[in-house]
C-alpha cells in the first residue's frame, strides 16, 4: 500500500512568498502633567530601551510633541498602547499613548 508523506509535495525553490505584516509605529505624546520619569520608566519596561535611549525619547516628545516608541505588527502595538496607556491610568497620569500605520 502506498503511503504519501507530506515531503513529498515539492515546492518549487525561490517560489516561497512571505508578504511581511503591515506595521505600525507605536508613538508617545507630550502632555504638561506626566512626570519625566514615569515617561522613561515607561520606555524601559514596556518597550526595552535602556536608560539612555529612554531619556532621549522622553525628551524629544517633551520638546517635539510626540516621539516613536517602536515599530510593531498590528497586534502587538495594540497591546503596547492598550498596557501603556492602562499603567499610566493606574498611576494616575495623563499620558498618551497611539498607534499610526508606517
Ligand atoms: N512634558 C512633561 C513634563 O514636563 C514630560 C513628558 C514627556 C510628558 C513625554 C509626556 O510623553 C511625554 N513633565
Amino acid at each position: 500500500m502506498a503511503t504519501r508523506h507530506r515531503e513529498d509535495t515539492l515546492v518549487a525553490p525561490g517560489k516561497t512568498k512571505t508578504v511581511p505584516p503591515p506595521m505600525f509605529k507605536v508613538l508617545l505624546l507630550n502632555d504638561d502633567y506626566t512626570p519625566m520619569d514615569f515617561v522613561v520608566h515607561v520606555l524601559q519596561h514596556f518597550f526595552n530601551k535602556n536608560h539612555e535611549q529612554a531619556t532621549q525619547i522622553m525628551l524629544k516628545v517633551h520638546t517635539e510633541g510626540q516621539g516613536i516608541c517602536g515599530l510593531y505588527p498590528a497586534d502587538i502595538a495594540a497591546t503596547k498602547v492598550s498596557q501603556v496607556t492602562g499603567f499610566a491610568r493606574q498611576h494616575q497620569h495623563p499620558l498618551q499613548c497611539v498607534m499610526e500605520e508606517n
